[in-house]
């Protein structure tokens, strides 16, 4: 049964076993199961508990972490099938996590799907100050900037990086999306960024609107 498949998969997730979830997701794959719905029922439900097992004291960090690494090895091996063969790039975006937040399995999802969709995709990696974003700019020249917080307190960074970004003279070169759990659209708005996504779908949407 599919449904049980996928409750494995959440568990497996939230005790942290990287190799029997490797297993149950190439499996699944076998079964001809897609890469999305694997990550969609499976995966993400499965850290949603943890998150929330984190927030009440039941798991603490040492836990969390080990969830995300098992989560990220099973991510690795459905990333070649979420990856399209587009010869043509959509778009080229640069993608990172605000200085101050290490946070990184949504941002790298939603680069992943970016990549699925065609984009070209420079990914930064986490604690990214807004001098590196503007260093990136000038560097890759991307059509699109991506900011990823999963933190309250390092939201203000993205406004920050928006600004120096503007102070560099490069603002109307580029356009800014910003996501992560704490984010919303009206504060994407409030800082003046260009688009929001709730999650790596709804970011692929958005960055697509954004080159139209
Ligand atoms: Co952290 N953590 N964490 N953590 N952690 C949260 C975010 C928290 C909500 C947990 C909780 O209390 N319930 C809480 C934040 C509270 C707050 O600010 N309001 C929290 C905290 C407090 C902390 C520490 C401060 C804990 C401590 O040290 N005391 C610490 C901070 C470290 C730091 O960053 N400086 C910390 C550390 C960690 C770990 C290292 C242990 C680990 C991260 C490992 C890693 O990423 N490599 C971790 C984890 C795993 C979590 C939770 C459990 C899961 C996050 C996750 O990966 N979700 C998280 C609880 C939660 O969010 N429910 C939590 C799955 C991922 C697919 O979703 O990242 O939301 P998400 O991405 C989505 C969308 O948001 C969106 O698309 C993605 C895919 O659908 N999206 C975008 C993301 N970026 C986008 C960019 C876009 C568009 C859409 O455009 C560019």
């Amino acid at each position: 049964m599919a449904e049980e498949m996928y409750e494995k998969m959440a568990e497996l997730v939230i005790a942290g076993k990287g190799d029997e979830l490797k297993a149950l997701v190439k499996h699944a794959l076998e079964q001809g199961k897609g890469a999305k719905e694997i990550i969609d029922m499976g995966l993400l439900p499965g850290m949603d508990v943890v998150g929330k097992m984190m927030k009440t004291g039941e798991m603490f960090i040492p836990e969390v972490l080990l969830s995300a690494r098992t989560m990220q090895g099973s991510l690795d091996i459905l990333k070649p099938l979420l990856v399209g063969d587009e010869t043509s790039s959509a778009g080229a975006v640069i993608i990172g996590t605000v200085e101050g937040d290490l946070h990184d399995i949504g941002k790298n999802l939603v680069a992943m799907l970016l990549e699925g969709a065609g984009f070209t995709v420079i990914n930064l990696g986490t604690g990214i100050k807004p001098e590196a974003f503007v260093e990136a700019v000038k560097e890759h020249k991307p059509d699109i900037v991506g900011m990823s917080a999963l933190l309250t307190t390092t939201m203000p960074k993205m406004d920050e990086t928006i600004q120096a970004i503007k102070e560099a003279g490069l603002r109307d070169q580029v356009k800014v999306m910003v996501g992560g759990a704490p984010v919303t659209e009206d504060f994407a708005e409030k800082i003046g960024a260009d688009g929001y996504g709730a999650n790596a779908a709804a970011a692929v949407e958005k960055a697509k609107a954004l080159m139209a």
